[in-house]
């Protein structure tokens, strides 16, 4: 499944962000990771809110920092050298600047990005976030 702390599975829905994975959630998370509301998202936009949906997953107390204990109740045997590679200053807690930080450097969200970007452009266009929610319904069924 999604994980915060290294790149997600290949295959893994970039819209699955959504914490729920309805179709419903999906077209919200495009609409809202559409800040500047030109009907299309770039990389910087799915970065922005994504990463912190993707984090909040992991905080279980929602107090604005994961620690080990946390991402394990996610994910069971969540590697804690991969933890440690984002607890920054190294108080056995990831926050939500931390992660992000290490994940920009690394390109966020990119694999994910380019998944549903199926043309290349850079860009994602509402109709291939449709196509993309399509596609992973249908692998759902
Ligand atoms: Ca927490
Ligand atoms: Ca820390
Ligand atoms: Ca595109």
């Amino acid at each position: 499944m999604t994980t915060l702390l290294r790149p997600l599975p290949a295959g893994t829905a970039l819209l699955l962000l959504a914490s729920c994975a309805t179709q419903e959630t999906d077209r919200d998370f495009f609409i809202k990771a559409d800040a500047n509301k030109d009907g299309r998202l770039s990389l910087e936009e799915v970065n922005k809110e994504g990463l912190p949906r993707l984090f909040n997953r992991f905080d279980g107390n929602g107090d604005g920092s994961v620690t080990l204990v946390e991402a394990r109740v996610v994910e069971p045997g969540f590697d804690e050298k991969v933890f440690a590679s984002r607890d920054l200053n190294k108080d056995g807690k990831v926050t939500m600047a931390e992660n992000e930080k290490v994940a920009l450097s690394r390109g966020g969200l990119k694999k994910q990005f380019a998944e549903v970007d199926t043309n290349h452009d850079g860009v994602i266009e509402k109709a291939e976030a449709e196509a993309y929610v399509a596609k992973t319904d249908a692998a759902r069924n």
